[in-house]
Formats: C-alpha cells, structure tokens, sequence
C-alpha cells in the first residue's frame, strides 16, 4: 500500500510538471519497477495531448544535433518538448562536438526541456516496452512535443513508424542505404524527409536521388512528403522543418488521419507488449519446465516435428 500511496504523490508531481517526478517515474519504469506500471496506469487518461514525433536514419546523420536545434526552434514558440533517445550507439556526447553552435546539451538546463536516453531495445529488438511507457508519461507530463529519435535503417524505422504522429527521416548525403530501402518498400515512406549535413557537395544528388524514390510512391493520405535540406550543427534549415512538421500535424488533423494513425499505434503497442510478455513466458517454461525440455529434445532426436512441438507448447503455457 505504501507503493500505492507513494505513486500517487508522483503522478500528482509528475502531471505538475516537475522536472524530477518525471525523471523518477522514468527510473521506475526503466528498471521494471510495479509502481512503474502502477503509475502509467494511473496517468493514461491524461496522456494524448502531445505531438509524438519520430525521428530516423542512419547513425551520424545528424539526428541528434537536428533534434537539438529543433528544440531550439519549438522553444522559442514557448512549446514544453521532452526528447527521448533509444538505443543511441552514443549519447548525446558524441554529437556534441565542440565548436557546434546548436546542441542537444544546451537545453539540460531549460525547465522547459526534458532529455533521456535510454540504452535498451527490446527483447524482441523493437522499441522496448519501456520506451512506450517512457513516451506516455512525457506526454501525461505536459510536454506538448515528445522526440523520439531510434538510430538504424531498416527495423528501427519500420518500429517508430508504428509509435509516432508525424515520422521525419534523417538523411545525409551517401546514406544510399536508406535510399535502397525506400526504394525497396523495406522502409515505409516517412512524413518529412531531411538531408542534413547540406553543407557536403553531393546534397544535391542525393536531394535528387530521395525525390526520384519519392516519385515512385504515393501517399495514401494525400500529403506530399517535403525533402528539406538542413544544416543541424548551424542551424540552418531548422525553422522550415519545425513548419513542416506543423504543416503535416495540420494536414492528419484535417483528414482525419491522425486519429487513424493513433488507433493504429495503440493496437500495435498492445500487441507488442502482450507479444514479448508471452515470449518471455515461453522462455521460462523452457528454461524452468522438465517437460518442455523433454518435449525439445524428442524435436531434436525426430521424434516429433517442430510445428507440432510448438503446438503444444502454445497449449500447455499459452492457452491454457
Ligand atoms: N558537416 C556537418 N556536420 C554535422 C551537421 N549536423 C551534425 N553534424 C555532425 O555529425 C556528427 C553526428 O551528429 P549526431 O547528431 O550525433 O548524429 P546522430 O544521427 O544523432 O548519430 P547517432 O545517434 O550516433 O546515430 C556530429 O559530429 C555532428 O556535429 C551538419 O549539418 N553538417
Ligand atoms: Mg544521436
């Protein structure tokens, strides 16, 4: 009980806005922690106010520094942002470099900017279920605009396109990887697409190079996925992309989408959760049961299938 009343106290601190209930609510989830779960359950009719945005690409593009800048840019409309880093090979450090004019680091000290990193994914190698949590009490905490920023190409874009409004791919130019995996369909087409790093001779093809892949495909929605050039470690370019994040959360808003998007992302987040809840179940029962191992061993020695062992497997630690 004394949990209970401890969350409840939190919740009331967290929905004030206080900067350090938000970052013990998120050690609580992060470290599995019931009253973490406790609490996210108790703050979920509040959350669904803020903007979710993702951001994606490929590591060193520039994310980090972009999102740093963008913060600038969302701040100075007087928006509250909380920034959420998963899985980043580095921390913010690494993309600090000294002499940048714009980064992620200049905002630790604003009230109204709120930064985590989180280093794990999850088991299942999508957006840990704790990343989620994490998200939504951002949100329950007021925060108008929640950046998650995922690093990779291929898996970690399809994972944050299932959690986020608005999904803005960062690219540089040489990131022909992404290219192919638009081209290939591997990579859903984001909302906005970014070619930072302008400053490089070859932004130019490479802007070709996106509108050519962009060419190909056709957003369902209507909405007509803008290829900016940016400039993250001056500046430059960061204000049209703050616009044109407007612009699309405008346009869903419009047609009707957003709430689409939203429900969709909601299911896939149950689904995601109950997913790795029951795999880690089957792992146990593995790991633990006599049974199970026995009823894997007669797989082994082709006694028995694998889609049969499976079954019941299912049946005896799933369904029953
Ligand atoms: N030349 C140039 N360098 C940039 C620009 N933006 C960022 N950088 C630099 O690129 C490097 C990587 O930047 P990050 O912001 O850490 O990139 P990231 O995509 O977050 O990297 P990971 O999180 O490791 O995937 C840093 O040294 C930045 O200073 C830019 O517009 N031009
Ligand atoms: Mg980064």
């Amino acid at each position: 009980m004394a949990d209970v009343a401890k969350s409840a106290s939190l919740a009331e601190r967290l929905l004030a806005g206080e900067k350090r209930a938000l970052a013990r609510a998120i050690t609580l989830i992060e470290s599995d922690d019931p009253a973490g779960w406790e609490l996210v359950r108790e703050l979920y009719p509040r959350t669904g106010k803020a903007r979710i945005i993702g951001f994606t690409g490929p590591p060193g593009v520039g994310k980090s520094t972009l999102i740093g800048a963008l913060t600038g840019e969302l701040r100075k409309a007087e928006r509250e942002v909380a920034v959420l880093s998963i899985d980043p090979s580095s921390p913010f450090t690494r993309g600090a470099l000294l002499g940048d004019r714009i980064r992620l680091t200049d905002h630790f000290l604003d009230p109204g900017v709120f930064i985590r990193s989180m280093a794990s994914r999850g088991a299942l190698g999508g957006l840990s279920e704790a990343a989620l949590q994490v998200a939504l009490i951002m949100d329950a905490a007021g925060k108008d605009d929640v950046l998650i920023e995922t690093v990779g190409v291929g898996q970690a874009e399809i994972d944050i396109v299932d959690h986020a409004d608005t999904i803005v791919l960062a690219l540089m130019p040489g990131s022909g990887d992404s290219i192919q995996a638009l081209k290939a369909g591997v990579m859903e087409i984001p909302d906005v697409i970014v070619v930072n790093k302008a400053d490089h001779p070859m932004t130019d093809t490479m802007v070709r190079e996106v509108r050519g892949v962009l060419a190909l495909s056709q957003d369902p929605e209507g909405w007509k996925v803008p290829i900016l050039r940016t400039e993250a470690a001056r500046g430059e370019g960061v204000e049209e992309l703050a616009a044109q994040i407007d612009a699309h959360r405008k346009f869903i808003e419009q047609a009707g989408t957003l709430a689409e998007r939203r429900a969709r992302n909601l299911r896939s987040e149950v689904l995601g959760i109950a997913t790795s809840r029951m795999r880690r179940r089957l792992e146990q029962a593995v790991s633990e049961d006599p049974a199970t191992a026995e009823l894997l061993d007669r797989v082994v020695r082709r006694e028995l299938d694998p889609a049969t062992a499976a079954g019941e497997l299912l049946e005896k630690h799933v369904d029953g």
